[in-house]
């Protein structure tokens, strides 16, 4: 069809207003990817949204109206639930779609494309039936910069549009101004067909599937915000193919700044996998947050600067207090836009999430349904009064420690980097790496975590996790891990790469370390990235000084710093560590065939230092050793 007889057909699909508006954007090629999926998914009705305020809420009245969320008693504040079997992101479903000759390696999810198509578009055929299809436009990163990826999306959740307002930069605009230069990704969802409760139904057929090709990527039969908002999780694969064609990085990590002497700011990045820490990390009192999930990195003039692709946190509330996060506690007590997802409704319209303060009410609406202390779901096992993966999310304007800087076209110079795991065992607390080289392989590559509830399957298992990127990559791990290696070697001067560990325990199972502590982690590491603090040499990389942190605790939480707690949190595990190399290697070994050999290397000499250092000093060595 040829752009006039497209025009006429989207005028008769989707209205005179809305076209009008669709014809605003010059580029035919997204005119015709509506006209495709209007007319294959067949909703009762379309709206098309530009970035007015009038469009915006619109949708958002339009999710409440259909039973997507309800009201809360605090004004702007609203509730939606996902089905009881639809609360994490779905590993298993989720796949790239291959084309013949291409393979992505052992640890990641693939199908072939074709096959792949065909089956996400008879799941599609005629699944808005009944729905309303919401048009909306996107850009990741600041508008108009080298960071700026335009994206488009198509879905019949009102949910899901409200939720990507308050967590991405309004596109329709940028859209408009590019026209047909938009190299834009699309995202096209379908919540399926739904229950009473306006929970998606058919979680047989529940599907996310990865076209790189088209850079296109389709949601079917879900609603959990991991699986559902395109911008997050699902534009991070294209987004990572991208990068690696084109030499930046898309990394699982926050973005925040720690204040140092003199005003000083200093930018870090940070992996961790979910239920982590990485939130509370960025949101630590005292300094700036520019992201909490997601980073775009490019190397410019000689630094790496970094962006965060959203404006919002779509963020875990279970244990958010207001001693802990002070912030966050703020922002959530506040009127404003404001939605609250799987947790608990209390009789009293507001809202109770696991680690609330307060009491712990006894009656509610939850993902379950009417909910009451004891209520036992239908494999008998007693339902909490919230889930574990409950969301708060929050466009991050609502939020006082918020970074000058979040919508700077050219980022934040990162000064140090941090890898951080959830490790009951092993790992020191805090420690940075000897080099760019050490840091990438053994803290990045090597990052190993005890899994959570933010994935569905089984809790407490430890998993190889590399940068905890694995779940998005669009690439082979080991072409990944090579991206990696070259983009610090091209620096003079590349950042700092730190790795946290705020899991660590002793034989009895207690945590040694207090949630606040991570306070005086970033400050230390602060002053390392200017060399103002000295380090001791490990065998496993640098870590603090008893004095230092000693300090930095009295300065920073006004504690006191104790030296056998010290020496218990920083004593080197030496057969823990070793048998985390063991692990690592055989990952690699058995599954990664295109490891660059760099890695053996890095982990062979650390082996090797290890087993000198225990030789020496035994199997438990007390940071004294090494001074
Ligand atoms: C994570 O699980 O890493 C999250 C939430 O940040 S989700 O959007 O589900 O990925
Ligand atoms: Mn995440």
């Amino acid at each position: 069809m040829d752009e006039g007889s497209i025009i006429e057909r989207l005028r008769a699909l989707v209205g005179e207003e809305n076209a009008k508006k669709l014809e605003k954007i010059d580029h035919p090629s997204l005119h015709h990817l509506i006209v495709r999926y209007v007319e294959h998914c067949r909703p009762d009705r379309v709206f098309v949204c530009t970035d007015s305020p009038e469009d915006i809420a619109y949708v958002r009245r339009e999710a409440i109206r259909a039973g997507e969320e309800l009201e809360l008693a605090l004004e702007g504040h609203t509730v939606h639930f996902d089905g009881y079997y639809d609360q994490a992101r779905d590993k298993k479903n989720t796949k790239f779609l291959l084309p013949p000759g291409v393979d992505l390696g052992s640890d990641i999810n693939a199908m072939g494309r074709a096959a792949g198509l065909e089956e996400i578009h008879d799941i599609l055929n005629g699944i808005m039936a009944g729905h309303q299809l919401f048009v909306r436009f996107f850009c990741l990163g600041p508008l108009n910069s080298i960071f700026s990826i335009p994206a488009v999306q198509l879905t019949d959740s009102g949910y899901v549009a409200h939720s990507e307002d308050l967590l991405y930069r309004q596109g329709y605009e940028e859209f408009v101004r590019l026209g047909r230069a938009a190299r834009f990704l699309t995202f096209v969802h379908s919540a399926g067909e739904l229950d009473e409760r306006k929970t998606s139904t058919d979680i047989a057929h529940r599907r996310v599937y990865i076209d790189l090709e088209d850079e296109t990527v389709y949601s079917v039969n879900t609603q959990y915000g991991g699986n559902t908002i395109g911008l997050k999780k699902l534009a991070m694969r294209p987004a990572i193919n991208r990068a690696s064609k084109e030499g930046w990085l898309t990394e699982h990590m926050f973005i925040m700044g720690v204040h140092g002497p003199h005003n000083r700011v200093t930018y870090f990045t940070g992996a961790f996998p979910s239920l982590c820490g990485k939130t509370s990390t960025s949101m630590v009192t005292g300094e700036r947050i520019v992201g909490d999930d997601i980073a775009y990195l490019r190397i410019m003039d000689g630094v790496i600067r970094a962006t965060n692709p959203e404006r919002g946190i779509f963020g875990i509330i279970q244990g958010v207090n207001a001693k802990d996060d002070p912030l966050i506690w703020g922002a959530l007590h506040s009127p404003a836009d404001i939605i609250f997802s799987n947790v608990l409704v209390t009789e009293d319209n507001g809202v109770y999430w696991i680690g609330k303060n307060g009491e712990e009410p006894r009656t509610g609406l939850n993902h379950s349904g009417a909910w009451y202390l004891g209520k036992k779901d239908a494999d008998g096992n007693e339902i909490p009064p919230s889930h574990p993966n409950a969301r708060f999310t929050l466009d991050m304007q609502l939020l006082e420690n918020l970074d000058p800087e979040l919508n700077n076209p050219n980022g934040v110079t990162v000064g140090g980097i941090i890898y951080g795991g959830r490790d009951s065992d092993t790992k020191v607390p805090l420690e940075e790496s000897f080099n760019w080289v050490h840091g990438v392989i053994t803290m990045g590559a090597a990052l190993e975590s005890e899994t959570t509830a933010a994935t569905l399957g089984q809790e407490g298992v430890r998993k190889i996790n590399p940068m905890s990127n694995l779940d998005f990559l669009a690439i082979p791990l080991g072409a990944y891990v090579a991206g990696h290696l070259r983009f610090g070697a091209a620096l003079p001067n590349p950042p700092r790469i730190f790795s946290v560990n705020y899991f660590i325990r002793d034989k009895r199972g207690n945590f040694l370390n207090d949630k606040t502590d991570k306070a005086v982690w970033l400050k230390w590491m602060e002053r390392r990235v200017h060399s103002e603090v000295e380090a001791i040499l490990t065998p496993t990389g640098f870590i603090p000084r008893y004095e230092d942190l000693k300090e930095l605790f009295a300065a920073v939480l006004n504690k006191r710093y104790a030296e056998p707690a010290y020496r218990q949190q920083f004593t080197v595990r030496v057969a823990e560590n070793l048998a985390r190399i063991e692990r690592v290697e055989r990952f690699y070994r058995t599954t990664v065939p295109d490891t660059p050999p760099t890695l053996y290397a890095v982990l062979d000499e650390q082996r090797a230092r290890l087993e000198a250092a225990r030789k020496r000093y035994g199997a438990y060595i007390p940071p004294s050793a090494f001074e």
